[in-house]
């Protein structure tokens, strides 16, 4: 007899390094907002890259409150996109949303994402510097760095959203079915999913959001590393959106099950079969 598995109304795909004195009260803060208190069937992917840590027994043993906490380790080579990209594919819900393992960001700006999307809305990008939104402990230098990147995407793509590095978002699932395969391998991805569902013309609306310094344990992101592939993922996107966006509109608004396989039987009749 097959297992039937319910599609969870939501599903957070929390990229995790490292990160076993967070994670743990990270899983506790947002179950306890969505499932117990909102009630909202909401299913959790905690992707474990090669930590050293007490990361994965930490999620362990979170299980047995709620089984819907899913761990899923990875072999190396590891890599914020990748965890990502591996997070995506064992997801199951409508609603995706991407979450930070180090408590910077709010379970209360989750659930705002997911009644954002449920009014209509493909996507929704939080943002961290528009009114309404409170920011603690953001270190100087790396703030500096993202007001620069960001004005320059907004000249560049021509948008009023002002924190699209961000990696905190939610998308519709059939966007990332859409603009996906992703191929980026580190903290560019935040900048290949959010400029993708953009240029592809998907309904986003940007809302603001808290967020928080890590408390304890270090950055993974180092700047210098980073730097080359902002760019190249940049420059990637800027060209398909002036040399090709009517292409990348069309394949926003492609039928997956546009094409289908044709058979001719043996008495000469053709027969057609979804692909
Ligand atoms: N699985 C996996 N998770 C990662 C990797 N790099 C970072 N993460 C996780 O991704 C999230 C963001 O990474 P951070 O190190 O906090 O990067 P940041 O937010 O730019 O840096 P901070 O200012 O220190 O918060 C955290 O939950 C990390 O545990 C990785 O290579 N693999
Ligand atoms: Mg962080």
């Amino acid at each position: 007899m097959s297992r039937q598995v319910q599609r969870p109304q939501l599903s957070i795909v929390i990229p995790a390094y490292n990160e076993e004195q967070n994670i743990g009260p990270c899983l506790d803060d947002l179950m306890t907002f969505l499932v117990d208190q909102e009630g909202i069937d909401t299913e959790v992917i905690v992707v474990n890259d090669n930590s050293v840590d007490a990361t994965e027994s930490e999620v362990i043993s979170r299980q047995q409150r709620w089984p819907s906490i899913r761990l899923v380790r990875r072999k190396p080579p590891g890599g914020f996109g990748r965890a990502i990209r591996t997070g995506l594919q064992f997801v199951r819900g409508e609603v995706i949303i991407i979450y930070m393992a180090d408590r910077s960001d709010h379970p209360r700006d989750a659930k705002r994402y997911y009644d954002t999307i449920m009014e209509g809305y493909d996507c929704v990008f939080g943002s961290r510097f528009i009114r309404g939104a409170e920011v603690n402990r953001y270190p100087r230098v790396k703030l500096w760095v993202n007001r620069l990147v960001n004005k320059t995407i907004q000249w560049m793509f021509w948008t009023p959203m002002n924190d699209l590095t961000n990696a905190f978002k939610a998308y519709r699932a059939g966007v990332i079915d859409l603009c996906g395969p992703y191929r980026s391998c580190h903290f560019n991805i935040t900048l290949e999913m959010s400029l993708s569902a953009l240029i592809s013309g998907f309904r986003i609306k940007e809302i603001p959001i808290g967020w928080e310094g890590r408390t304890w344990g270090s950055t993974n992101l180092r700047m210098r590393e980073m730097g080359r592939r902002y760019l190249c993922t940049l420059l990637m996107l800027f060209f398909q959106r002036v040399l090709m966006s009517d292409d990348v509109v069309a394949e926003g608004k492609r039928d997956p099950g546009a094409a289908i396989e044709v058979f001719s039987d043996p008495k000469g009749l053709e027969t057609a079969d979804h692909t």
